[in-house]
């Protein structure tokens, strides 16, 4: 069946309104049975659909009041790239506590599909629906389909990444940009941007809007001075539109020649410098919160994937043993997991990290990548590249 629904792409385009705006009706009365709370997947509903998830003993936040027990509906996240490593372990521990539907946001249909079902994810709990970030019209395809399903938005992440380590010449989007900034930031850009609209809708009460940062794009720590160090510039690159060499640079700071790993460090400061520009917009209008954070080296993730095979192999006992920055993807996805749900992680404009006992704790970001100017400017050239302005 899933072969089935990687063959007819309109099962992944064309969700059946009725019934599931029907079913996600019902989730906004309190005290539901959670069976009903539980949203069936769009796509996914081509291969696991009619049996309901395991049941959960724990349905949603119980408040007690004077009268009666006041439960909250299960919230809806969207996790950008959760086919694998962080997206998907998030994916999985958020699902896992019942009190989430997740919508995993992939580029991949078949391979999100394999890798729920392999880490073990409760059918139901979960709806995969397509997005590549490599193509704005895509991106705007997702928002299209996420509202048509009738379910709302209560947390967002923005996680997927790509990251080409040993590119010496760029690669495009579908819209002429560079592709690590592209899909990193742009397409991100604009999926936070039109879905800030459907987060402020939502009635649960803690909204959030989570876009992933790194320690390597962080130029006050040891890990963000290993070369090639991050770096926009006075993103005379990004203004001109990423292009390459020949119609203009395709590094955001202008750079003649490209360098992959660079590519990638920038892009997480844009990234950085995207959450708190959010949070000085629309922070105290709206009630969301955004949040960034670094949730350890999880060196043996698919990010790794273009690197050279001595690396894959070298880095993941390096982070162990020699800089003990190692993290586990389950335990990268419990982090995360705390960002989108945690009652006692609600604070707006925050970058979080974890110290070895797992604690979090709000950490500093480097200058360039709390920099409100760049910033600004940051979110004025990248509205006009992905056509808001
Ligand atoms: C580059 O390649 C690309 O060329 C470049 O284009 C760009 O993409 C860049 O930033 C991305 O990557 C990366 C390549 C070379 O990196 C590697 O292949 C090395 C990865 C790092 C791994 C270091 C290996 C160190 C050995 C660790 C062994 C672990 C086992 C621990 C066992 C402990 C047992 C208790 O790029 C480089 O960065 C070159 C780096 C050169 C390596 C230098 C090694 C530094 C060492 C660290 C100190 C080790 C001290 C050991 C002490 C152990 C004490 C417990
Ligand atoms: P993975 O490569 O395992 O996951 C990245 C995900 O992004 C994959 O699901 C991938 O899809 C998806 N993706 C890539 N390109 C696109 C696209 N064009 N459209 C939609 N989805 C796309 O990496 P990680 O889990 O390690 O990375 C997740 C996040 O964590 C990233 O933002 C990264 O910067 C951040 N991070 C990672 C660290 C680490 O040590 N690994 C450290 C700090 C931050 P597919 O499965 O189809 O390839
Ligand atoms: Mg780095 C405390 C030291 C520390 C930490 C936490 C990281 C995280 N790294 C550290 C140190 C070092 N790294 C040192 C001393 C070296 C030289 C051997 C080193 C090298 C290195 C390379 C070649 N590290 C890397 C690379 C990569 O290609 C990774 C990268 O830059 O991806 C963009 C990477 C990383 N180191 C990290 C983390 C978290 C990464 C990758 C992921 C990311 O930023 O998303």
């Amino acid at each position: 069946m899933a072969l089935q629904a990687a063959l007819l792409p309109s099962t992944l385009s064309v969700p059946k309104k009725g019934n599931l705006a029907a079913v996600v009706k019902d989730t906004s009365f309190l005290n539901v049975p959670h069976k009903k709370l539980q949203v069936p997947s769009l796509s996914v509903r081509a291969q696991a659909v009619a049996t309901p998830t395991a049941p959960v003993a724990t349905p949603g936040v119980t408040t007690s009041t004077k009268d009666a027990k006041k439960t909250l509906r299960q919230g809806v996240v969207v996790i950008t790239g959760a086919s694998s490593g962080l997206g998907l372990a998030a994916a999985k521990a958020l699902a896992e506590t019942g009190k989430w539907h997740v919508v995993m946001a992939c580029r991949d249909f078949l391979k999100a599909a394999k890798a729920a079902k392999g880490a073990g994810m409760a059918e139901g709990s979960y709806t995969i629906m397509h997005l590549d970030l490599a193509s704005l019209d895509s991106v705007r395809q997702f928002v299209e389909h996420f509202r048509r399903s009738g379910m709302p938005l209560d947390s967002l992440v923005c996680n997927a990444a790509i990251y080409r380590p040993t590119a010496r010449t760029p690669t495009f989007t579908a819209d002429g940009y560079e592709m690590s900034v592209g899909v990193n930031h742009l397409g991100h850009f604009l999926l936070a941007r039109l879905l800030l609209e459907d987060l402020q809708k939502s009635d649960y009460p803690s909204r959030r809007l989570i876009i992933l940062g790194s320690i390597t794009g962080n130029t006050n720590t040891l890990a963000g001075n290993i070369p090639p160090k991050a770096g926009l510039g006075d993103l005379r690159g990004l203004a001109g539109g990423l292009r390459g060499t020949q119609n203009g640079s395709a590094m955001i700071d202008g750079s003649d020649s490209f360098d992959g790993a660079k590519a990638y460090k920038d892009s997480k400061i844009c990234n950085m410098l995207t959450m708190q520009e959010l949070h000085r917009r629309y922070h105290e209008e709206t009630g969301i919160t955004f949040a960034s954070l670094y949730p350890g080296c999880i060196a043996t993730t698919g990010l790794f994937r273009e690197h050279i095979p001595l690396f894959r192999l070298l880095f993941p006992p390096f982070q162990k043993f020699v800089t003990k920055g190692f993290v586990s993807e389950a335990e990268s996805g419990k982090r995360l997991a705390q960002v989108v749900s945690d009652p006692s992680l609600t604070k707006s404009g925050v970058y979080w990290s974890w110290n070895k006992d797992s604690a979090s704790f709000e950490n500093q970001l480097s200058q360039e990548a709390s920099d409100p100017e760049k910033a600004r400017k940051l979110w004025e050239i990248s509205e006009k590249l992905v056509g808001l302005a």
